[in-house]
C-alpha cells in the first residue's frame, strides 16, 4: 500500500523560513563543510569569546570525547535574556497559565524575566552556591522553575530537575549521584486541583542524602509544610533582600550547563550531562526552524520543565530566539477535556507542541471536546517522546489543525539535546508516523544486529554516524559508563537504542526501543529500575518487567513476580505492590498488570528470556518460539495459563 502523503502546503512553500530547495541545501553545506557551516551557525549566539573551532569530536575508543566550539565563552542567560533587551524588552517572554483556569495568567516581559532571573541568581549565590556547584531543582510548572534555570546558567552553577512526579527515593538518589549542596523547590505544586508535597517529600529524600548545605523553598500553595530554619530559606523572604542586578558569568562553551537523569536499560538512571555551547545553539537552531518560529506568536510545549523536551522547548530554544514561550502548571484533562484547547484559544497559541499519549487521550473524549475552542491562532502542530500511531496524527491534523497545520514528529532524545529526525514544514511532505528526514548536521544510518550499514529501503538498528553540537558529553561522574552505554555497541557510532525503518523515499520510521527501556506515555523507564523497586518489597523473591502495547500510554507496564516461599498471591497484595513502586518511583512508574509467577522463564544460565514473557504480555501466546533451552519449560504453560 502505498504512504498516504501530505504535501508541503504551497503558502507554507512560498513563505516558510526553509523551503524544500533550502533544506536540501543546508543539509548537505552541514555535512560536507561541516566546520564552516557550524561556526557560521554559531554566529546566532551572543559570545563573548566567538568560537575559532567547531568539531573536535571523536567516538573511537582511543581518543574518544565530544568537544564542540572548544576556544568559545557565552553565558546561556545572557543569550536568552540580555541580548533581547536592547530591542524586545516589553516583548512577552513568558505566559504562565495556571492550574486553575480561573485564575489570572501571569505574563512577564524580557526585562521583567531579566530582573527575576538575576535577582533568584543573587538568592542562589548568597545561599553559597558557587559556579561549578550541582543545584536540584524539584518544581512546579511556575514561572520560577525557568527562572531557577536560567538563574544557575547565570552563575555557572550546573542544574539537575528532578520531575515533580518523581518520589523521595528517586529525588534522594539523584541528589547524592551528583552531590547537590543546594535544592530548590516549592512548598507544594498543584495538579489538577489536588496538591504534591514538593517540600515533605524533599525533606524525607534529605533523610537519605547528606551533600545538600541549603534548601530554598518557593511559596507557591501557600500550604503549611515544615520548616527548618538553620537548613531551610524562604525564597520571598530571601528575594526582598537582594538586588536585581547580576552579572553573567562567563562560561568556556563546553563548561556543564544541567545533568538530566534519564532511564537505559541496565542499573540506576544515568546523569546526562549537557554543556554551555552546543546545547544552547542547538535548542535554539531546532526551535526556529523545526517550528518555522516567527517573533510575536505564542509557542507552547506542553511537556514538564522535568524533561528534557521542557528544557530545550520551554525554556532554552525559544528564549533564546526572543520567542514567547507558554508555561502550563496543570493537566490538560483538567477542569475537563477541553482544558489544551481553551488555552489554545484564550493565548492566541500558534504553535503547539505535544505527545501522542495526550493525543490519544484526548481524542477518546470526542470532537466536541476540541470544537467549542477557537483555534484559528494555530498554525503549526508538533509531537515528540513516541511513534505517533496514524490515527491520531490525522485526528490531530484534521479536527485539531482543521487540516491546515502542518505537523511536526520530531525524533529525538535526552542525549541528543534536541530534534534531530524531524520534518521542517515549508520543505518536507508530510506521512502520518513518519519523523521523516534529519535535521542539519545529522547523519543517520541503520546498521543490523552486527552493525552493517544497510542502504536503501530497510530496516535495523539507529545509530547516527558523526557527532552533532547538542549531543550529550557525558554520563556524570561515569565516563566510561558514557562510551559503553552509547558507543561500544556499533564501533564509531552514537547508538541510539532505537530500532528504525527506512523507506523507499528515505523517509525514517522509528519503530520503538530495541533494549529494556519502555516508553510510557512518552516517558522512558528502564525495566530493571520497576524489577529493583520490585524486589525491594519483603514478600517478593523475583521480578521481571516488560512493556506491552496500551491504547492510551503507548506501552504499558507489565510485571512477572515470583513471590518468596511461603507467601500467597491475592488482591490485596497485588495493590500493595502496585502502590510499593508509586511510593518507591513515581506514579509513572505504576504497574498497569502484576502477574503472580511461580517461575520465569529462564535460560540453563540464569538468564531470563524476556522475549518469551513480552510476548505471553502482548497476548501472542501461538508464537513463543523455541523454548526448549529453558531450564524448565513447564514454566511457560503456568505463565500463559494465568495471564492478567
Ligand atoms: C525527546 C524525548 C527518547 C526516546 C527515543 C524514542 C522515543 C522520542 C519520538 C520517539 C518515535 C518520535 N521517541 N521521540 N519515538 N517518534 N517522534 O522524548 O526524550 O525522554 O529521552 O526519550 O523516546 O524511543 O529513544 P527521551
Amino acid at each position: 500500500m502505498a504512504d498516504d502523503i501530505y504535501p508541503v502546503p504551497a503558502e507554507w512553500a512560498r513563505d516558510a523560513l526553509v523551503d524544500a530547495a533550502g533544506h536540501a541545501d543546508q543539509y548537505r553545506s552541514s555535512l560536507d563543510r561541516a566546520d564552516a557551516y557550524w561556526l557560521e551557525q554559531a554566529g546566532r549566539l551572543d559570545w563573548v569569546t566567538p568560537p575559532t573551532r567547531a568539531c573536535e569530536s571523536s567516538f573511537d575508543e582511543a581518543d574518544f570525547a565530544i568537544r564542540w566550539f572548544g576556544d568559545g565563552v557565552l553565558n546561556v542567560s545572557a543569550n536568552c535574556l540580555d541580548r533581547h533587551l536592547a530591542e524586545r524588552a516589553d516583548a512577552i517572554a513568558l505566559i504562565w497559565e495556571p492550574d486553575d483556569p480561573a485564575e489570572a495568567p501571569r505574563i512577564f516581559t524580557y526585562a521583567e524575566l531579566h530582573a527575576e532571573v538575576c535577582r533568584f541568581a543573587n538568592v542562589l549565590k548568597q545561599a553559597g552556591a558557587r559556579r561549578g556547584d550541582r543545584i536540584t531543582l524539584y518544581l512546579p510548572m511556575i514561572p520560577e522553575a525557568a527562572f531557577a534555570m536560567l538563574a544557575c546558567a547565570r552563575i555557572g552553577a550546573i542544574h539537575s530537575i528532578v520531575f515533580g512526579g518523581f518520589s523521595p527515593d528517586a529525588l534522594a538518589g539523584r541528589i547524592t549521584d551528583c552531590d547537590s549542596t543546594i535544592v530548590v523547590t516549592a512548598d507544594e505544586g498543584r495538579r489538577g486541583g489536588k496538591r504534591v508535597p514538593l517540600k515533605a517529600n524533599v525533606d524525607a529524600a534529605l533523610d537519605q542524602s547528606f551533600s545538600v548545605k541549603k534548601v530554598i523553598v518557593l511559596r507557591a500553595t501557600g500550604g503549611a509544610v515544615p520548616f527548618d530554619p538553620a537548613r531551610d530559606i524562604w525564597y520571598d523572604e530571601a528575594a526582598a533582600k537582594v538586588s536585581a542586578d547580576c552579572a553573567p558569568e562567563p562560561m568556556n562553551a563546553e563548561d556543564p550547563l544541567f545533568i538530566l537523569y534519564t532511564s537505559g536499560s541496565t542499573g540506576k538512571p544515568k546523569g546526562v550531562l549537557h554543556t554551555t555551547g552546543g546545547y544552547l545553539l542547538w535548542a535554539s537552531l531546532t526551535h526556529q526552524f523545526v517550528f518555522d518560529y516567527r517573533p510575536g506568536e505564542v509557542f507552547w510545549c506542553s511537556a514538564d520543565i522535568g524533561w528534557v523536551t521542557g528544557h530545550s522547548y520551554i525554556v532554552y530554544g525559544p528564549l533564546a530566539n526572543g520567542a514567547t514561550t507558554l508555561m502550563f502548571e496543570g493537566v490538560p484533562t483538567w477542569p475537563d477535556a477541553s482544558r489544551v484547547w481553551r488555552i489554545v484559544e484564550r493565548h492566541r497559541v500558534a504553535t503547539l507542541f505535544t505527545a501522542p499519549t495526550l493525543l490519544r487521550s484526548l481524542m477518546k473524549e470526542g470532537d466536541d471536546a476540541v470544537l467549542v475552542a477557537d483555534r484559528a491562532s494555530l498554525r503549526l502542530l508538533g509531537t515528540v517522546g513516541e511513534p505517533i500511531n496514524p490515527e491520531a496524527w490525522r485526528w490531530y491534523h484534521d479536527v485539531v489543525g482543521e487540516g491546515r497545520c502542518p505537523i511536526v514528529d520530531t525524533w529525538w532524545q535526552t542525549e541528543t539535546g534536541g530534534a534531530m529526525i524531524t520534518p521542517l514544514p515549508g520543505a518536507i511532505d508530510l506521512k502520518p508516523g513518519s519523523a521523516t528526514k534529519p535535521f542539519f548536521g545529522v547523519e543517520p544510518q541503520i546498521v543490523d544486529a552486527d552493525g552493517k550499514i544497510l542502504e536503501g529501503a530497510t530496516e535495523g538498528n539507529l545509530v547516527i554516524a558523526r557527532s552533532w553540537p547538542g549531543q550529550m558529553r557525558t554520563v556524570w561522574g561515569d565516563h566510561e559508563r558514557f562510551f559503553q552505554t552509547y558507543f561500544s555497541t556499533y564501533r564509531g557510532k552514537y547508538f541510539t537504542g532505537d530500532g528504525c525503518r527506512r523507506d523507499e523515499d528515505g523517509y525514517y520510521w522509528i519503530t520503538g526501543r530495541v533494549d529494556d527501556v519502555i516508553n510510557v506515555s512518552g516517558h522512558r523507564m528502564g525495566t530493571a529500575e520497576v524489577e529493583s523497586a520490585l524486589v525491594l518489597h519483603p514478600k517478593v523473591a523475583e521480578a521481571a518487567v516488560v512493556g506491552f502495547p496500551h491504547d492510551i500510554k503507548g506501552q504499558g507496564i507489565y510485571a512477572y513476580v515470583t513471590l518468596n516461599a511461603g507467601e500467597e498471591s491475592s488482591e490485596p497484595l497485588r495493590k500493595e505492590l502496585r502502590d510499593w513502586v508509586r511510593t518507591e518511583i513515581g506514579p509513572i512508574a505504576t504497574p498497569d498488570a502484576i502477574q503472580f509467577a511461580p517461575g520465569l522463564p529462564k535460560t540453563r544460565s540464569g538468564k531470563i528470556m524476556r522475549r518469551i514473557l513480552r510476548k505471553i504480555a502482548e497476548g501472542d501466546v501461538s508464537s513463543l518460539g523455541d523454548t526448549s533451552t529453558l531450564a524448565d519449560p513447564s514454566v511457560v504453560d503456568d505463565l500463559v495459563a494465568n495471564r492478567n
